[in-house]
């Protein structure tokens, strides 16, 4: 049995964590049964989400447990990429996972506009007695991070430019193809859909999200791995939060 430890979605995000979205939209592309279950730092091994209970041990990071999934599970999500696609792959999931991902979170917690709006989806995630603290504290920490990462320090003009720039890229691989690589979705698709959905779904303006809503590859690409993988919702259902 496989457990899938996670954050539920909110508005048009399947997840709140973009990192999240990609494991579970893995899980449905490579059709394997899991259970979900909230997040809980207690049982989290590197304090981040997801993480996963599996034979027995819990298992972080969607990287890690997608590669020993693949292996263990017999999934053949990748069987017919080229050498040169998984190359391509493998560049731009660390593209989004290691830039386009702190871009996201500086659009959310940064921006003050995005913060009035993500503070009320991320409290939630909060039991009542937490939700006055925790989320400011919370802040604190992402914005130092954030700073030590380098984005933190770019003004906002400048981190939408990076955002449009990543998207444009994405876009370009993805050309007039249904998926990333052809006719069929591999695992890079899993990555590709959490961060496009992490911009588009995230209802705040801005240059970058409009790129992408506005895009007539991007979004059908976003309509058609939402339909594939969550006609009826992610597992832990979503926030409602106006
Ligand atoms: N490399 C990790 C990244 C996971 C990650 O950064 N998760 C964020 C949510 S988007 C998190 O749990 N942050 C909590 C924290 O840093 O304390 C993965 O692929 O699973």
């Amino acid at each position: 049995v496989l457990t899938l430890h996670t954050f539920p979605g909110v508005w048009g995000l399947t997840s709140v964590s973009p990192f999240c979205t990609k494991l579970e939209t893995w899980l449905r592309l490579a059709g394997l049964d899991y259970a979900a279950k909230a997040f809980n730092p207690r049982t989290s091994p590197k304090g981040k989400a997801p993480y996963v209970h599996l034979d027995g041990a819990y298992l972080a990071d969607s990287q890690l447990v997608l590669e020993r999934l693949t292996v263990e599970r017999g999934v053949r999500l990748d069987a017919g990429l080229t050498e040169a696609e998984r190359s391509r792959g493998h560049a731009l999931r660390r593209m989004l996972e290691e830039g386009t991902y702190f871009a996201l979170c500086y659009e959310r917690w940064q921006r003050e506009e995005g913060w009035a709006t993500y503070r009320r989806a991320f409290r939630a995630l909060f039991p009542p007695g937490l939700r006055a603290v925790l989320p400011t504290v919370i802040r604190r920490d992402m914005l130092r991070a954030l700073k030590a990462q380098g984005t933190g320090r770019h003004a906002y003009d400048v981190v939408q430019a990076m955002l449009r720039a990543d998207m444009g890229a994405l876009a370009a691989e993805l050309g007039d193809k249904a998926f990333l690589f052809g006719a069929a979705p591999c695992s890079f698709d899993a990555v590709a859909f959490a961060f496009v959905e992490g911009l588009a779904g995230f209802p705040v303006e801005s240059e970058a999200r409009t790129f992408v809503t506005s895009h007539p590859a991007l979004s059908a690409y976003l309509e058609r791995m939402r339909a594939r993988c969550f006609a009826k919702g992610p597992a832990l259902g979503r926030l409602a939060v106006g």
